[in-house]
């Protein structure tokens, strides 16, 4: 290995479950949770599993589940066959679209109700282990599923485990600071905290109403401004064009980010770390490198309270893997020591043959480039408007 140590002074614990990693989709739809896979074979073979503190997640509960979504959503999620159920006793074209299940975007798959349960279990691990202090940072990768609504499928997400890590995280921290990444605008997250200041999410997303899904999350979205809404300025949406470069979205991150810090002052991070945003997605339009995504990991990780740190999309698995690879090696700050060279032993290598190097070098570039549509002028405006909003914040 590569002689990863331990981090001094602080702990750091990986949730997997590798039983997520086997569902499909469909054949053809985008969300691979095979990438799981990939990442954690990096992870492995770079030896970084021996700075951390690594858990085979635990399947969510019922019980846990309804703690943000509703009965009647949940039974009828829980009527797909599980995991061992022959594939045509379900397979049913004829089958009433309900709750927005069994579209094309959601599709009833078999075992759904136990990858969702896998999926939050770890999400809601990492939480628990972040109110125990037994760990500083908690990574999830197979969590980070934002357009769940309490009764609602949206956008490959059926259960929100960020709104269910965030309810864990307010039983033992006064204030949680949501910060989303992906490509796309994490509105599940953002309505479900709507009514509370204990929460503030930011969004950083493609905004492009009626052309880019969900469509919500406008410069001017900031929370229900009702009368005596304590939610109303603590939704804080950045709304981007195709095309975003590293060094434009690194500066908008570090100015938002640390304003919001300096006014809310978090007590916890939540960080969703969708990959989608990266250059060469398949449903994604920016242009980040691996550096650029990185770089909002490492300036959050720098502010120094507890995080935990999830997945969410990404629709070219080799880049996700790598992404999120090299995102845990800056939680546990060994990204300095790793070889870029991919270690000879990773299995799934074949993914990786058409890099030449795995972890990022100056010349080093994903996917072809798309037109930038963000002028300089237009984020200095994001930058202003955020200050305004948070004007109104006190705490
Ligand atoms: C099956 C097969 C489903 C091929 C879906 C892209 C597919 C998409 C598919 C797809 C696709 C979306 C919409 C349109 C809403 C619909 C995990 C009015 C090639 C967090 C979710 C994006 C992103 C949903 C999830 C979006 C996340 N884009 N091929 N579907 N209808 N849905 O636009 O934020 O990354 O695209
Ligand atoms: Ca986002
Ligand atoms: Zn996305």
């Amino acid at each position: 290995t590569y002689g990863i140590t331990r981090p001094k002074g602080y702990n750091v614990s990986f949730h997997t479950n590798p039983e997520m990693e086997k569902h499909h989709f469909g054949q053809t739809h985008p969300m691979k949770p095979w990438r799981l896979t990939l990442t954690k074979s990096l992870v492995m073979s770079y030896g970084m599993s021996f700075a951390m503190d690594n858990y085979i997640a635990r399947t969510a509960t019922y019980e846990e589940l309804e703690s943000f979504h509703s009965s009647d959503y949940l039974d009828y999620l829980a009527t797909t066959p599980a995991d061992d159920t022959p594939r045509d006793d379900y397979d049913n074209p004829d089958r009433p679209v309900k709750f927005n299940l069994g579209g094309s975007d959601c599709p009833l798959f078999q075992g759904l109700y136990d990858y969702c349960s896998m999926s939050a279990g770890g999400s809601m691990d990492a939480a628990r282990k972040i109110c125990s202090k037994q760990s500083d940072i908690a990574i999830a990768w197979g969590g980070g599923l934002h357009h769940a609504k309490r009764s609602e499928a949206s956008g490959f997400c059926y259960i929100n485990d960020i709104v269910l890590a965030i309810l864990q995280l307010l039983r033992c921290f006064p204030r949680v600071l949501y910060i989303d990444i992906d490509v796309h605008h994490g509105d599940g997250v953002e309505e479900a905290f709507f009514s509370t200041d204990r929460v503030m999410t930011v969004s950083f997303h493609k905004y492009q109403p009626d052309v880019f899904f969900p469509g919500t999350g406008g410069l001017d979205d900031n929370g229900p401004k009702s009368e005596h809404n304590p939610g109303a300025h603590h939704a804080i949406n950045i709304p981007l064009n195709d095309g975003i470069t590293d060094e434009q979205y690194e500066h908008l991150f570090r100015s938002v980010i640390g304003q919001v810090n300096e006014r809310f002052r978090p007590s916890a991070i939540a960080l969703q770390c969708g990959a989608d945003s990266l250059a060469g997605d398949r449903l994604g339009r920016f242009n980040l490198q691996v550096q650029g995504h990185a770089a909002c990991v490492a300036f959050c990780k720098k502010l120094g309270v507890p995080m935990i740190i999830f997945g969410g999309g990404g629709y070219t698995p080799r880049n996700v893997a790598r992404a999120w690879a090299f995102e845990t090696a800056i939680a546990i700050d060994c990204q300095d020591r790793i070889d870029p060279v991919i270690p000879a032993h990773t299995p799934w290598r074949d993914h990786f043959q058409h890099e030449a190097a795995l972890f990022p070098t100056l010349e080093q570039i994903l996917g072809e480039p798309r037109n930038n549509k963000n002028t300089a002028k237009r984020l200095q405006e994001i930058v202003a408007h955020v200050g305004e909003q948070l004007r109104f914040v006190n705490i």
